[in-house]
C-alpha cells in the first residue's frame, strides 16, 4: 500500500472524527500522524515491515497498530465503522470550499442537516446565519461554495475526459463500416474543462455504429438512441454524444460540432454575407437551384470556400480568429515538440517523490536538454519547504551532478520561493543570488486577502530584481477552488515592466495563467514558460496540457522561454 493512500485514510479519519464531534486532541493525533508519515524518509511499507512506525513523531501504540493493520491487511475496521456511522451527505460537505468537519458537526447536531441540499436551504433561509459562531457573511460564503460545487459537477478535467474519449475514438475507428471518426466539441478545442464528449463518425450505415456505442461496458445510462445521434452517460457522470453522418456531410458536421457556438455564429454570418447558408449539413447557395449542397472533402476546403485559412480548433472561440484567418495572420502555434525543458519541478527535498537524478532521467526520456529544480521555500512547511542551508546544499549537489557529466540533461538550480503576505520573499537576497533562477508564487493567505492586497503583493514580488518568473498566478484549482481575487491586468503589466516571465502551469488542475490572458500578455512582450510543476517523473508529461493553453492563447514557439536552447535560456537569465 502506497504511503499516500495511508495518509489519505488518516486524514479522512480526522475529518470523520470532527464530523462526529470528537475531542480535538483525538482529531489532531490523526492529522499529525498523516503529516509525519508524509514527511518520513521511508515508505510506510518499509516502516511497518521493520517495525519502526513508533519512531515517527506522534505515533503512539494505538496509531501504530492501526496503520500496521491497514498496511498488512489493506483494511482498517475502525475506519470502516466510522464511515458506516457517518451519513454520506455529511462527508460530501467536506468538498465545499472552506467547510470543515467542525462546522458540519454543528449543522448536523443543531439543525439536523444531513445533505447538501438541506445545507443550501439553511444558508438561504437564515438558519445557518443564526447559529452561534456563524453570521450572514459566513452563511453567504458557504452558499457560494455550494453553488461552485454544483457548477463543478457539470464539468470534467481534460485528463478525465481524454481517459474516456480516446478508447472510444479508437474503437470507432476500428469498426468495420466506419470510414472516419473524430472527437469534436470542447475536447477538440482543448478547453480547460469539458462539459460532454462529442464524437463524429462517417459510415454509410449508422445502425451498427450506434449499437456499438450505446452497448459499451462503461455506459451506465443511454439517454438517447437514434440513427443520426445517440447520447450516453458514464458512471462518473460524464456524458457523450455520437453523431453518424455520410461522407458528404462529415467535414461540415465536424466543423459544426467542434464549435465553439460563438465561432459557428460568426462563421455563419460570414457565409451569409457571401450568399451561402452554413450548417452542420454543409454549405448551400442561398438562392441556388433546389438547395444543392457544395461538396467539400475536408474541413480545410470548407474554410477555403469562405476565403479563410484553416483555423486550428484551439482558436475557434469566437474571438478574432476569423479576421486573422482572413488576413492570413493566424499564428504559427507552438507544438509539444518545440519544448526543450522546464523550470518548475520538485524533488524529495520538498514534497516531490523522486530524486534529482530520477527527475533528470525522465526529462532526458522526453528528449529535453535541461530541467530546472524549484523546490519549496521554508514558509511552505506543509510541503516540507527547504531551509536556506538545505537549498544551498541542493545547489551544490546540482552543480556536482552537472559536472559529473552523467545526466542526460543539464540541471538548473532554482527555488519556488513563497511570496509572503506583504509581497516580500521567503529567502534573503544572498541566498537567491546563488541560484540560476527564482520562481515565485503564493501558497498562503491569498484567499483571506482582498483583490488590491493580493495584486500589490504579487506586483511587489515581480519588482524584486532576483525574481525570474511568476508561477500559477491565480492559485485556482479547476473544478475545486476559484482563483484568489487578483487583478491580472496589473500583474501582467508588472511582469512586462520588470521583464519577468509568467508561467503556464501545466498541471491539469491548474492551467494557470489562463489562455484568455495570453493575447494581451504577448502583446505587452511578456514571455511564457510552460511548467509541469512535476512532483513525480511522470508529471513532466503534463506539459502537453500547457501546450494546449499556449495554443489557445495564440502563442508561437518564440513567445515561450522553454522552446529555447539551454544557451539561449542562460542568456535570458543573465547568469
Ligand atoms: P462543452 O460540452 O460544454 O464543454 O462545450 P461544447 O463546445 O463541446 O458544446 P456542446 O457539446 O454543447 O456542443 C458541441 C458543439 O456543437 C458546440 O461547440 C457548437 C455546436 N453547437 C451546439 N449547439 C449549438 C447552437 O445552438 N448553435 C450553434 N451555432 N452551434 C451549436
Ligand atoms: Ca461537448
Ligand atoms: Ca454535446
Ligand atoms: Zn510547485
Amino acid at each position: 500500500m502506497e504511503t499516500e493512500e495511508v495518509v489519505e485514510v488518516l486524514e479522512e479519519i480526522a475529518h470523520l472524527l470532527e464530523i462526529q464531534g470528537a475531542n480535538p486532541f483525538k482529531v489532531r493525533a490523526y492529522t499529525n500522524g498523516a503529516r509525519a508519515l508524509e514527511q518520513a524518509e521511508d515508505s510506510v511499507e518499509t516502516l511497518v515491515a521493520e517495525e519502526r512506525l513508533g519512531e515517527l513523531e506522534g505515533f503512539g501504540d494505538a496509531l501504530t497498530e492501526k496503520v500496521a493493520t491497514l498496511v498488512r491487511t489493506g483494511r482498517l475496521p475502525y475506519y470502516d465503522d466510522l464511515r458506516a456511522k457517518t451519513p454520506d451527505g455529511l462527508l460530501g460537505m467536506l468538498e465545499v470550499s472552506g467547510l470543515g468537519g467542525k462546522s458540519i458537526h454543528k449543522f448536523y447536531k443543531e439543525l439536523g442537516i444531513e445533505t447538501l441540499p438541506e445545507l443550501k436551504a439553511a444558508c438561504q433561509d437564515g438558519r445557518v446565519a443564526g447559529l452561534s459562531g456563524f453570521g450572514r457573511k459566513s452563511a453567504a460564503k458557504i452558499l457560494d461554495g455550494i453553488e461552485n460545487l454544483e457548477r463543478y459537477a457539470e464539468r470534467h478535467l481534460l485528463p478525465d475526459a481524454e481517459e474516456r474519449a480516446f478508447p472510444i475514438l479508437e474503437g470507432l475507428r476500428a469498426l468495420p463500416g466506419v470510414e472516419r471518426a473524430a472527437i469534436a466539441g470542447s475536447l477538440r478545442r482543448r478547453r480547460e474543462t469539458v462539459g460532454d464528449l462529442d464524437f463524429l463518425a462517417e459510415a454509410a450505415d449508422p445502425e451498427p455504429v450506434m449499437e456499438w456505442f450505446v452497448g459499451r461496458e462503461e455506459v451506465s445510462e443511454v439517454l438517447a438512441r437514434g440513427t443520426t445521434k445517440s447520447s450516453v452517460r458514464f458512471g462518473n457522470g460524464l456524458q457523450a454524444d455520437l453523431r453518424v453522418v455520410d461522407k458528404v456531410t462529415f467535414p461540415s458536421a465536424l466543423h459544426h460540432f467542434t464549435g465553439s457556438k460563438q465561432h459557428n455564429i460568426l462563421l455563419r454570418q460570414r457565409a451569409l454575407e457571401r450568399g451561402w447558408s452554413l450548417s452542420e449539413w454543409g454549405l448551400q447557395a442561398v438562392d441556388g437551384e433546389n438547395g444543392e449542397r457544395e461538396t467539400v472533402h475536408e474541413e480545410e476546403e470548407l474554410f477555403a470556400r469562405l476565403g479563410l485559412a484553416w483555423i486550428p480548433p484551439e482558436l475557434r472561440e469566437g474571438r478574432d480568429e476569423i479576421e486573422r484567418a482572413e488576413r492570413g495572420e493566424l499564428p504559427d502555434l507552438v507544438q509539444l515538440s518545440d519544448l526543450r525543458g522546464a523550470l518548475h519541478n520538485h524533488t524529495t527535498a520538498s514534497d516531490g517523490h523522486a530524486s534529482l537524478e530520477e527527475m533528470a532521467r525522465a526529462a532526458g526520456d522526453l528528449g529535453w536538454d535541461y530541467l530546472g529544480i524549484a523546490d519549496h521555500s521554508p514558509s511552505s512547511f506543509q510541503a516540507n519547504g527547504l531551509s536556506a542551508e538545505r537549498l544551498l546544499a541542493q545547489v551544490g549537489e546540482i552543480r556536482r551532478l552537472n559536472e559529473g557529466g552523467e545526466l542526460p540533461v543539464h540541471l538548473l538550480a532554482g527555488t519556488e520561493c513563497d511570496i509572503l503576505k506583504d509581497g516580500s520573499l521567503d529567502f534573503a537576497d544572498e541566498v537567491l543570488a546563488e541560484l540560476d533562477y527564482v520562481v515565485v508564487s503564493i501558497h498562503q493567505g491569498g484567499f483571506g486577502q482582498d483583490r488590491d492586497t493580493v495584486t500589490r503583493r504579487i506586483v511587489r514580488a515581480l519588482e524584486h530584481p532576483a525574481v525570474t518568473l511568476l508561477a500559477h498566478p491565480t492559485g485556482r484549482l479547476l473544478l475545486q477552488r476559484e482563483p484568489y481575487p487578483v487583478d491580472m491586468t496589473k500583474v501582467v503589466d508588472a511582469a512586462a515592466a520588470n521583464g519577468k516571465w509568467i508561467e503556464i502551469n501545466a498541471n491539469p488542475h491548474r492551467l494557470d495563467m489562463d489562455w484568455r490572458e495570453w493575447a494581451r500578455a504577448r502583446e505587452k512582450g511578456v514571455l511564457a514558460i510552460i511548467n509541469p510543476d512535476a512532483h513525480r517523473p511522470e508529471h513532466l508529461a503534463y506539459v502537453r496540457y500547457g501546450i494546449d493553453v499556449a495554443r489557445k492563447g495564440g502563442l508561437s514557439a518564440e513567445d515561450l522561454v522553454n522552446s529555447r536552447t539551454l544557451a539561449e535560456v542562460r542568456k535570458l537569465l543573465g547568469r
